[in-house]
């Protein structure tokens, strides 16, 4: 039923006829949606809680992954600074694997039905649910001199950002189940109210949904100071992990630590292959290992991830037009698929929309 009207409603905008589009909604491959914030340099904790989950789901699903910059003037960067960080991201997200033949890679804001269906959406989106959303809490926490209603109505603009796709699954870190919960809760209204237009996202668990900062105590952030840098060379990672939190009971070398509660030993769970982990966990019991040399072993594993990903960004950067013809030709796929998507819900609302 879905389909078909959206079949039609392509039919009608003639936007199928755009290369590369919806084949779709010939019901044959689910799709996935996911963003990430131009608000800093892209971290190990949004490489493994992100990046890494979108090159598998880019196998399985029809995939439409943006670099969401019109999230990221909730922190009011600098312009010349956000056009900078778009880039940036686009170049790591192209970098860690993400292939723009198999995936629509795009900036949000060349798709300007996001806006759009914000408003429409933040009229069925309830206050009582928005006053829910501890992200706000937090986020506000962290600039308190500029807490503005797009922090608060963050999570309607996310869930337009998946429901203009239609996205059936969306990958998610822990911070964010709770909006996705929130966006599942405004597709069941606006279907009752007026008709069914969006399925349900489902969430897709990342296989790493924490990743802690080298606080060992907050998330890391790109805005928090705490994290390890995906382009870093492995000097810059070591002269960062040497001052990073290991077992507070082990104080000497002599002493004999715990490497379950040890922040480093818990970035060897994703870097080190496990036969050497067993062995650095061994020697950290042991004390025959010290943490100096366990963060060295850390550094190396990490450089074998980073290293690539950092000369793949490298020859981006170095063809600035190929990146500028990826974003373009992600935009026209994605514009395509977002006005299919609102032919229906204009029609199901009652409001007239630009002739296109
Ligand atoms: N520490 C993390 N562990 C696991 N996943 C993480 N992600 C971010 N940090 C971690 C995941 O990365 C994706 C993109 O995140 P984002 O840029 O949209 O926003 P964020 O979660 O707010 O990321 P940051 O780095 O913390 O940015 P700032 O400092 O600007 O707020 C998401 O899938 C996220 O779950």
């Amino acid at each position: 039923m879905h389909e078909n009207r959206f079949l039609a409603a392509e039919a009608q905008t003639g936007l199928s006829r755009c290369e590369g589009i919806p084949a779709a909604y010939t019901g044959s491959m689910l799709r996935t949606m996911s963003g990430v914030q131009p608000t800093g340099n892209l971290h190990i904790g949004n490489y493994l809680g992100a990046l890494v989950n979108w090159v598998e789901l880019q196998r399985q699903y029809e995939s439409f992954f943006s670099i969401v910059d019109l999230h990221a003037l909730t922190q009011r960067p600098p312009a010349e600074q956000l056009r900078r960080a778009v880039r940036e991201v686009a170049i790591g997200v192209l970098a860690s694997g993400v292939d723009p033949e198999q995936a629509t890679v795009f900036v949000q804001s060349e798709v300007p039905q996001h806006t759009e269906l914000t408003w429409i959406l933040s009229c069925v989106t309830q206050l009582g649910d928005l006053n829910r959303m501890t992200q706000f809490k937090d986020k506000s926490a962290t600039q308190p001199d500029n807490i503005n209603a797009g922090l608060f109505t963050y999570p309607v603009l996310q869930t337009a950002d998946i429901v203009l796709y239609r996205a059936e699954r969306v990958p998610v870190g822990e911070d964010q189940e709770q909006h996705l919960e929130l966006a599942r809760e405004t597709v069941r209204r606006f279907n009752t109210v007026y008709a069914e237009v969006f399925p349900e996202p489902q969430v897709v668990r990342s296989t790493a949904p924490r990743v802690l900062g080298l606080d060992g105590e907050s998330k890391m952030s790109k805005s928090r100071n705490n994290e390890i840098g995906l382009f870093e060379t492995a000097d810059e990672t070591m002269q960062k992990l040497r001052g990073a939190k290991t077992d507070p009971a082990r104080l000497r070398r002599s002493d004999a630590g715990n490497p379950d509660v040890c922040n480093i030993f818990s970035y060897h769970g994703f870097f080190t292959p496990a036969a050497e982990r067993d062995e650095i966990a061994a020697g950290c019991r042991g004390a025959t290992l010290g943490c100096v040399d366990c963060k060295s072993k850390l550094a190396a594993n990490l450089e074998a991830v980073k290293g690539p990903i950092r000369e793949r960004a490298n020859e981006l950067r170095s063809r600035p037009g190929e990146l500028d013809e990826i974003l373009a030709a992600g935009a026209v796929k994605a514009r395509a698929a977002a006005e299919a998507t609102m032919v229906l819900v204009r029609d199901a609302i009652g409001v007239r929309g630009p002739k296109l």
